[in-house]
Order: C-alpha cells, then structure tokens, then sequence
C-alpha cells in the first residue's frame, strides 16, 4: 500500500468528524440512497440476541457471520480496509489489503510519527514483522538470502539482507520425525554467535561461543581452529559424574578402539586411563587418589608400581618408590623407613623364594657382550651369593672366617697337605672371554685334588690352597728342622 492510497482513503472518511448536513436522527426509507449520512446516536444493525437488545457502541452490527453474506463487517478493497485516528483527528492506524503481484496479503500500519510503516502482515498462514512475505510461521525481517530453504515453514525466521537464520522443526520424512533445528548463513563466513548483553561491565557484549561454518566451535576465542577450540585462563572442561561408573572420557581413535579415562569416588579412590576395543578392556595406568601411580595394575602398592601380580616378596613398607611386579615376584628401589624421618635407607629389595636371582645384565648391540650377565646376587638357605663372571676390583679383600660360622673343625694332617700339593700343578693360561689374552697363572678347577675341589669342579677357594701350602710348608719345616738336627749330629761326631 501506498502512502498516497491512505491519504486518499483517509480523505473519504473525513465526514466522520463533520457537521451534519442533513436531518439526524432520520431513519433512511427502504430504497433511499444518501450521499451523506451522518448519525449521532447509537445505530444498531442486524437482529441483536436478547442479551444485547440495545447498542451500546457508535456502530453495533449482529450477524451470524461467515462469508459470503453473513459476515457482520465486510470491506472490499486494494488498499485501506480499516482505519483509525486518535483523538486530534490524526491517522494513526490501517489494516491494508495491498497487492502483492497475484496475492492480496493482509498488513498492519501504524503512523506514530507521520510516516506510514507495515509491522504485521499476514500471508498464507504464516505471520510476518518487517516484511510482507512471511516465509515462515513466523518471519522477521526483510531480505532472505540463499541460505534459506523450503523447509524453513514451522519456525521462526529472522532476515536481513542475503542472511538469515531459523529455528523451528525440519521434517525428516513423516511427522514423527520433525527435528529442531537452528540454521543459519548463506555464506562461509556467516558465524552464529552466543552473547552476554549485561547491564554494564566488562563481560557485557562478550561473546561466549561461536559456531563457525567449518565445523569448528569455538568459546573464549572468535577463531576456533579445531572442532571444539576451548581459550580460558584456567578450568576449560569440568566433568561430572553424578552416579554410576563409566568412561568419564573418551577418545576414539577411529580404529575400532578407544582410549578413555575413568575417574572413581574421593578419597581412596582413583583415575584409570584404559584401552577398550568394545569386547575387551585394558587398564594402562592407574593414579590412586591418595598418590600412588600404576602402570599395567589398577592396584598401586608403591608410589610407582609396573606391572601386576604381588607375591608374598612384598611387604607393607614398599611405598616410596619403585616396584616392578608380575604374578609372584617383584622387585622393590626406594626407602625403608628404620624409625625415624633420619633414617630411611636405600634398598633394593627382590624375590618371594630363593631360587629368584638378582641379575646385571649387560644389552649391548650385538656382539659376544650383549645380553651378558656381569653379576648375580642370588638367596641360599642361611646368607647369599654373589657371583661376578668378570674380575673383581678392590682395595682389600678380607674373608669371613670366624668360627662361629664354622662346624665339623677338624685339624688338617700334613701328610694330606703334602699329598695335595704334590698333585697341584700350576698352569700359565689366558681367560677365553679376554680379547687381550692377559697371562695368568693357577690351577685347573678340574684338575685339581679332591681336597681342594669344589662341588661343582668349576671353581677354587684361594683360602683352600693357602691352607694346604702352610700346612705342607709347615710339614716341609718339620723335615727340615729334623734334617738339620741329623746333620748336626753327624757334624758332631765327625769332628
Ligand atoms: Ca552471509
Ligand atoms: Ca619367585
């Protein structure tokens, strides 16, 4: 509608303030036409109920209603249909029938400040505010770019320009299946923003979060580079888990597995990182609430435990520090407590029986040393062994020897001791596993007397021979001592 058609229309209505110009109060006989009819009482038209049989208003039409004849008050029109003024006689409102093309859509006017302005048009069902082709339930705005679609219908839509955006319902098919939806942009760079507009302060006008035509969401940053872009000083993610225990989190690596943690109650509980393929799951590492750490166990005995299993080789002061573990063994590097905080000593701590060893072992890469063991410390019944494949380096060496270690003392005869002597042979050789062949003189283990053997013919105790030697010597002493007394004698005699 046209400025000018309201002016026109408002024109023809201008008799309604006018003076009367002919007899008031004169009812029209049957067929008589008025150029102008002015009344100033109260007109009833129509057949009122019994309940209103006096019109209370300037004009109080009765009818049934309905088209085509019963309807109470019928305009025709391409333009203003109705019309108000205010009290000075000013135009202030109109419902326009204003063509559209081939369509008459319904409009709303006001006129608050002089000029005419649509608010509310009414097209096929849907309502429109700003514009006259609403093509939603409800649409606001002038413009709709490309980025609207024929679905747009049982919504709310907002336009501007080539932009739009819509929430409502998309139809998917059948009417159990309309899915809410807000859409948006025509372009690429079109984003849908979240907003705090507060009453001042430095958070109002901040923006939250925004969603960006790539994919990415971003909140705390206007340029979010991953699907989920979290900029914050401090607490990005806070999960809770009300009840129950599930994958608090997870991570889906797309090859049929995930990778996830999972975090259980307060104090005495704990956090585990698992591996889950959908059939079977895998605890990777485990942090107790109370600071110890797990790895292939989710029940952590020291600060750091690897692996599962705990034989009865562990004990209650294995806490602080390492422990390694699988089925019935373990081995334990950290501190035991002996008392105070002052004294808590280094230990390394092993086995659950005494068949298990404690091993160095040289890896090389490649080569007659690699995978070498150089030392073993291994249990027996009463103290241990230690057992070295390479030389022994040392400033002293000093044996235990005291008795109390000994049983079954017996005095070696010197005749056994002569007899063993006799059958050690001395040899010069060189160590196979010594590339540079160093000489060294000894004896053959296998070789040697039964009295200085050992079990295992592999091995000798220096002390053993030391022990024949000085008791072969002493026996030797004893013959030259009784040989030297002898050719005293025969001196004597002689002289
Ligand atoms: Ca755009
Ligand atoms: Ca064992």
């Amino acid at each position: 509608m046209s400025d000018q058609n309201l002016q026109d229309q408002n024109k023809s209505n201008q008799n309604m303030n006018a003076q009367p110009e002919t007899a008031s109060d004169q009812l029209a006989p049957d067929g008589t036409t008025f150029d102008n009819l002015v009344v100033t009482k109260s007109v009833r038209i129509g057949v009122p109920n019994a309940e209103t049989s006096e019109p209370r208003n300037g004009l109080y039409v009765v009818a049934p209603g309905g088209f085509p004849n019963n309807v109470p008050i019928l305009a025709q029109s391409v333009s203003t249909f109705f019309g108000a003024r205010d009290s000075d006689g000013i135009d202030r409102f109109a419902i326009n029938l204003d063509k559209d093309g081939n369509s008459y859509p319904v409009n709303f006017y006001d006129r608050y400040d002089g000029t005419w302005r649509r608010s509310i048009s009414l097209k096929l069902g849907n309502v429109g505010i700003g514009t006259n082709n609403p093509q939603s339930m409800l649409h606001i705005g002038e413009g709709l770019g490309s980025g609207y679609r024929s679905w747009m219908v049982r919504g709310t839509q907002v336009s501007g320009g080539t932009d739009n955006v819509f929430f409502g319902l998309k139809r998917e098919g059948d009417d159990d299946r309309q899915d809410a939806v807000i859409a948006w942009g025509d372009n690429t760079k079109d984003v849908f923003r979240f907003m705090f507009v507060g009453s001042g302060g430095p958070a109002d006008g901040q923006e939250i979060m925004r969603l960006q035509a790539n994919g990415n969401v971003g909140i705390g940053t206007n340029n979010p580079e991953a699907k989920l872009h979290l900029n914050s000083t401090r607490g990005s993610i806070k999960l809770l888990q009300t009840s129950g225990v599930g994958d608090d989190f997870s991570y889906d690596g797309n090859n049929g597995s995930l990778f996830g943690f999972t975090h259980y109650g307060k104090d005495t509980g704990e956090t585990r990182f698992a591996w889950n393929n959908g059939t079977s799951k895998r605890d990777l590492l485990t942090i107790k609430n109370k600071g110890n750490v797990g790895i292939g166990t989710n029940n952590p005995q020291s600060m750091l435990h690897i692996g599962n299993g705990l034989g009865s080789g562990y004990r209650s002061w294995m806490v602080r520090g390492t422990q390694v573990s699988g089925e019935t063994d373990n081995v334990f590097f950290g501190l035991k407590r002996e008392g105070d905080n002052d004294r808590q000593d280094a230990v390394i701590a092993w086995g659950d029986n005494t068949e298990d060893a404690f091993r160095f072992i040289f890896v090389g890469n490649g080569g007659p040393a690699d995978g070498q063991e150089i030392m073993r410390l291994q249990a027996n019944d009463n103290v241990g062994d230690v057992r070295v494949t390479g030389d022994v380096y040392a400033r002293n060496q000093i044996l235990s020897s005291s008795r109390e270690l000994k049983e079954n003392i017996a005095e070696l005869s010197g005749s056994e001791a002569v007899e063993a002597l006799k059958n050690l042979n001395p040899v010069k050789f060189n160590f196979k596993a010594d590339s540079d062949k160093n000489r060294h003189l000894g004896f053959i283990a296998e070789d040697v007397p039964e009295l200085v053997a050992t079990s295992d013919r592999k091995t000798l105790s220096p002390m053993d021979i030391v022990a024949v030697l000085t008791q072969a010597l002493k026996e030797q002493q004893n013959t030259i001592s009784a040989l030297a007394e002898k050719v005293k004698l025969l001196e004597a005699k002689s002289a």
